[in-house]
Formats: structure tokens, sequence, C-alpha cells
């Protein structure tokens, strides 16, 4: 497998909680490289857009309401197989079922507010980072 990119969320339950740091290094352990990084609020409007395709869920208000709730971490993260590693690392979306050593975890409060947000696929990774990136903030 070749270096891939893909794109990460520290959302809005571990931005209050200060745990941008305590997130990183466990990517950073799993060989995973932050090649571009910053700290946003978005508005709602921003949010609903990112999260489109879950527009039609029973969630997608409250998720998009958590999501502007306060300010997140957008990444780029680069390194061999880095969608997979990078799910991996974050674990199951509800964190009841997430892996031990995982972010959802040891952070996560709820299915809702689970801390991360990564990649499903290298093509979703590419149209996720350039809704949040410029080409000249990749720094690999
Ligand atoms: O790729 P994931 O983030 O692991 O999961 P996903 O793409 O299925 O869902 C995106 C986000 O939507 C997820 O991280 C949290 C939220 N979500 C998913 N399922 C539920 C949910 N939020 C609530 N409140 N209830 C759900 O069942």
């Amino acid at each position: 497998m070749a270096v891939q990119r893909t794109f990460s969320i520290i959302k809005p339950d571990a931005t209050n909680r200060n745990l941008t740091g305590a997130i990183n290094a466990k990517l950073e352990a799993a060989g995973l490289r932050i090649v571009a990084q910053k700290r946003i609020h978005l508005t709602k409007a921003q949010a609903g857009v990112f999260y489109g395709v879950h527009a039609e869920r029973p969630f997608y208000d409250e998720l998009c309401e958590f999501m502007s709730s306060a300010p997140i971490v957008v990444q780029v993260l680069e390194g061999e197989d880095a969608v997979l590693k990078n799910r991996e690392v974050m674990g199951a979306t509800n964190p009841a079922e997430a892996a031990e050593g995982t972010i959802r975890k040891e952070f996560a409060l709820s299915i809702g507010e689970n801390s991360a947000h990564g990649s499903d696929a290298p093509e979703t990774a590419a149209v996720e980072i350039a809704y949040f990136f410029s080409g000249l903030e990749l720094v690999g």
C-alpha cells in the first residue's frame, strides 16, 4: 500500500476537554503524520454541507448542532494506508463498541459526541480535504 492522505477532525467534545494533544499523540504513535492542521469554528450550515450524506438520517440536525457548538481541529494525515489506519486508531462509531486503546474507547462520550472523524475511503478523503484546505496548506 502506497502513502496515502486522509482527513480527520477532532470534534467539539474533545476540544472542549482539551484533548487535542492526547488525540494527536495517538495518531502520531500509529505512524500518521499531521501534514496540515487548523482550529476552526464551523457554522451549522457549514457542518450541514460536510455531513450532507447524512441529511436524511434522524440524527442529522443533532449532528450539525454538535459539530458547530464549539471549535474543531481539522487535519490532513499522511502515512502508509492512512485511511484504514486512522479508522483503526479512531475505533467504532459507538464508543461502547470501540476496541481498547482507540480514541473513541478512551475519549468519546456517546455515539454522537465521539471525539473524532476520519474519512471512510480515499475518494471521500480527497473531497473532505478540499473542503477545508488549499494545496498550499498541505506540507508533507
Ligand atoms: O464514520 P463514522 O464517524 O464512524 O460514522 P458515520 O459516518 O456512520 O456517522 C457520522 C457521524 O454521525 C458519527 O461520527 C456520529 C453521528 N452518528 C452516527 N450514528 C449516529 C450518530 N449520532 C447519533 N446521535 N446517533 C446515531 O445513531
